[in-house]
């Protein structure tokens, strides 16, 4: 292919002196690419084509046990002050990384082929979309690139001769002496091997030795949140974790919500829900990201900047998530899941029986008496999002969509009630930097407990925390509050005296996206608290689920405990403390008013 654009030629080059491949491939983004790939990887062992039968289209990738999630401690923010990567970064000097990072680059694609991916981060030719151009040594990078994000010539043609792009350097960290076999699914082993680099100055991302999720996908974590957070901090916009959902009333109003929920929390099962109330309807336009912009009417408009779903698969059912359940039936790749005997997957928590044998994610033998999960805790899918049954027709609008409200939550056993509306802009940005989960498994290396996780950003900050919610209290002051949409702190997850969950969550969840529906339209009835503004008694409609929820039930998951919030002031000032001088004063005064409130 013949380049235009001469600083991308001259970049590719550099890296492929740097990395010394046996040759480079310009990926085109073409079907027949795609396949093409997928044909070398089966026939080197990397990848199982399923039983068309079963599952037409789909694929199966098991990788090595020491590549599963996210590594969060090898994950970098090289800024060029330390003071401005903050206390939730780990902050190493951008110069002696680079140095390091170079020493393990230097001949690192040797025996393989060296993909050079332009991509598009949103619809190409979106006000709000970016590009970028990720150069990697792994087919299987490409094929999941292929689906997450715009990839190919298209884009090539959108940078035109002189665009900007974002620089993302990708190598699995295998060389392949000459006649080496490669293996399975080549990475560096050891976890101290792995990078996943940012700098976020110069725009530019450098990852080694991993070839999964968000290690190697680098159009999702490290660019979409960690670099463009950084750009929509300069620029004036926002680059969050966020779905985006589109919800019609039964009169056939139209709004769209965002949801900031940290990774294990259901947040794509919440994009794609199946509202069990009559006359609702749910509809999807993003399950992970969202990227908002002001519009000229003083609205926040989003797109969602991926083009597929990296979905985590155990505990996917026709319970959980039945319209994703129909995405993944056909043209699915499927990592780190089990392999039945006829060609089929199977995981747990799927809702069917387990086979009386089948291959696990490690390639062994098993069965259901093995003591062993057949599918990692971390498996996932990659699929379109075009295919998904609850995707809504608007979904690529360039325009974006207008955001009405946007959701808060966490996994939070207790005092968190099941919905609180924000007093106003600032209260909710506070309430965004207070809200915490309980640890995942999306992460390798994390201790268990409660951590305070600011909208659900915390393992995907690309600069300091404090300026980062600063930056939300900013954004709030440019334009009027009428305008702007209201944040709601959800949390599903309240426990009983016996460690059972109160709230049946999944479909019914659409009973409190009915309330803010209707708080939103000035009907929903709300009481005000020292915390925020609960649904009044019976203003959560629990028609039809009296068997599954009574009443009494639902007042505990709205009550406000003042001794259980009086401790949480305790922990939220001790986590406030690491912000130091960078704690924004407004959050400090909100913490102040909640205090007064309660006493
Ligand atoms: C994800 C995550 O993979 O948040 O989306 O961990
Ligand atoms: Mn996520």
């Amino acid at each position: 292919m013949n380049l235009k654009h001469k600083e991308l030629a001259a970049w590719i080059e550099e890296v492929r002196e740097m990395c010394k491949p046996d040759s480079v491939h310009i990926a085109d983004g073409s079907k027949e690419e795609y396949n093409k790939m997928l044909q070398i990887m089966i026939d080197a062992g990397l990848a199982t084509a399923l039983n068309p039968e079963k599952r037409p289209g789909c694929f199966l990738f098991r990788s090595h046990p020491s590549d599963v999630a996210r590594v969060e401690n090898r994950t970098f923010i090289a800024s060029k002050k330390q003071e401005d990567a903050g206390p939730d970064c780990n902050w190493v000097d951008p110069e002696e990384l680079k140095a390091d990072m170079r020493k393990l680059y230097d001949g690192c694609m040797k025996g393989r082929v060296m993909y050079v991916i332009p991509f598009s981060m949103g619809p190409i030719g979106s006000p709000i979309s970016k590009i970028g151009v990720e150069i990697s040594d792994s087919p299987y990078v490409v094929i999941n690139m292929a689906i997450m994000t715009r990839i190919g010539e298209k884009v090539l043609g959108a940078l035109g001769a002189d665009g900007e792009f974002v620089r993302c350097i990708h190598s699995v960290g295998k060389p392949l002496n000459d006649g080496e076999k490669d293996s399975s699914w080549p990475c560096a082993p050891s976890i101290d091997q792995k990078y996943i680099s940012h700098f976020p100055e110069e725009r530019t991302i450098w990852s080694y030795g991993s070839g999964y999720g968000g290690n190697a996908l680098l159009g999702k974590k490290c660019f979409a949140l960690r670099i463009a957070g950084v750009q929509a901090r300069d620029e004036g916009w926002l680059a969050e974790h966020m779905l985006i959902l589109k919800i019609t009333d039964p009169a056939g109003k139209v709004y769209y919500i965002c949801g900031a929920l940290p990774s294990f929390c259901g947040k794509t099962n919440l994009a794609m829900v199946v509202p069990t109330l009559p006359g609702w309807k749910v509809e999807t336009i993003g399950d992970d990201i969202a990227w908002m912009k002001f519009g000229e009417d003083g609205r926040l408009y989003a797109i969602n900047p991926e083009a597929g779903f990296f979905g985590v698969v155990p505990g996917t059912s026709a319970q959980s998530n039945p319209n994703a359940m129909k995405q993944i039936e056909r043209d699915t790749i499927f990592t780190n899941v089990g392999l039945t005997d006829d060609g089929d997957v199977w995981w747990e928590g799927g809702g069917i029986p387990a086979p009386e044998h089948l291959i696990d994610w490690e390639g062994n033998d098993w069965t259901p008496d093995c003591g062993r999960p057949a599918a990692h805790a971390n498996a996932r899918f990659t699929s379109p999002a075009a295919q998904c049954p609850s995707i809504a027709p608007e979904w690529e609008d360039p325009a974006g969509v207008p955001i009405s409200a946007i959701l808060i939550g966490g996994r939070r056993g207790g005092t968190i009630p099941l919905v609180n509306e924000s007093l106003d802009w600032n209260h909710g940005v506070f309430l965004g930097s207070i809200m915490g989960s309980e640890t995942t498994a999306a992460a390798i290396g994390l201790a268990a407990g409660v951590r305070r996780d600011p909208f659900a950003m915390l393992p995907f900050m690309g600069y300091h925390t404090g300026d980062y919610l600063q930056h939300w209290l900013n954004t709030g002051k440019k334009s009027d509050s009428g305008k702007l949409p209201k944040i709601y702190f959800v949390n599903w997850f309240r426990k009983d005296e016996n460690d059972k969950f109160i709230w049946p969550g999944f479909g019914e969840n659409s009973r409190v996206l009915k309330w803010i529906v209707e708080r939103l339209s000035g009907i929903g009835e709300a009481v005000e608290t020292p915390i925020g503004n609960l649904p009044a008694p019976g203003a959560i409609d629990l028609c039809g689920i009296e068997d599954k929820i009574s009443e009494e039930s639902l007042a505990k998951i709205l009550d406000v405990d003042k001794a259980s919030w009086l401790e949480e002031i305790v922990s939220i000032k001790e986590n406030y403390k690491k912000f130091g001088d960078r704690l924004p004063e407004e959050l400090s005064e909100q913490l102040d008013a909640l205090e007064k409130r309660l006493s």
